[in-house]
């Protein structure tokens, strides 16, 4: 039995976790057939979710989920891809998760209005005395990692131009197609819609929302992504104290 470890529906997103989205649907894309199960963060190594489990086999992160299936079914999800596209697929992934998906979280940590009726509903469970200290001290922690890192150095500003950029290089090579390769959703598209949906929910006040949204390719993209993978909600509801 394969269960997905994450969290369903919140902040108008199918997950608060764009990393759970990516894997829900890649999972669907693999035609497998799996259960879907609130993540306990601290029964696991990484302390992130998604995670699933097969059978006895724990795996971490969505990259090594996506390869334990490929292997295990034989088949790749970038199996329909040129090795030129393959190589442009793989850079989109890295691009969506590691830059533009850092600026929508820091869009949703850093910023208090942001974080109040979002994350923050993540620490309903933390005892009412310790809340305010452990939610702070998160918060640091993030804005500390992003400082180091050099994204906590700019301007929002100038994040949202690195954003810009992003979006540009992901409606480019869109294009008029219904899916980033063509007319079939491939590995990337699992990730990459992700993250659009995540950065264009207007659940947050971010100036996100209007760029990802100023692409009218991007916008019929993510509700064909949302059409097709999340029409219907299956995960269970996620007790909040
Ligand atoms: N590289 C990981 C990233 C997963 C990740 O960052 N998950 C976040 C939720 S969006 C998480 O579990 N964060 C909890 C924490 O950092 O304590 C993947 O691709 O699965």
């Amino acid at each position: 039995m394969i269960t997905l470890y994450g969290w369903g529906p919140m902040f108008d997103c199918p997950s608060p976790s764009n990393y759970v989205m990516k894997s829900d649907i890649q999972l669907q894309m693999l035609g497998l057939d799996f259960d879907r199960a609130i993540a306990d963060l601290d029964s696991v190594s990484k302390h992130k979710a998604p995670y699933v489990t097969d059978g006895d086999l724990l795996v971490q992160d969505s990259n090594f989920i996506r390869a334990h299936f490929e292997q295990k079914l034989g088949r790749s999800l970038a199996s329909g891809l040129s090795d030129e596209d393959s190589v442009t697929s793989w850079a989109l992934e890295r691009m969506a998760e590691d830059h533009l998906a850092t600026i929508m979280a820091m869009e949703r940590w850093l910023k208090d209005g942001n974080f109040f009726k979002g994350p923050a509903l993540f620490f309903s469970d933390v005892p009412d005395e310790a809340r305010e200290n452990i939610m702070q001290e998160v918060r640091d922690g993030i804005a500390a990692s992003q400082f180091a890192r050099g994204m906590g150095r700019h301007s929002e500003a100038e994040r949202m131009h690195l954003a810009a950029w992003d979006l540009q290089a992901i409606a480019i090579q869109l294009a008029g197609q219904d899916y980033l390769f063509g007319d079939t959703p491939t590995v990337a598209d699992a990730s990459v819609s992700a993250v659009l949906i995540s950065c264009a929910t207007e659940y947050f006040d971010t100036p996100l929302t209007g760029l990802v949204r100023g692409h009218t390719n991007l916008v019929g993209y993510m509700d064909r992504m949302k059409d097709r993978y999340f029409a219907k909600n299956r995960w269970p509801v996620r007790e909040m104290a």
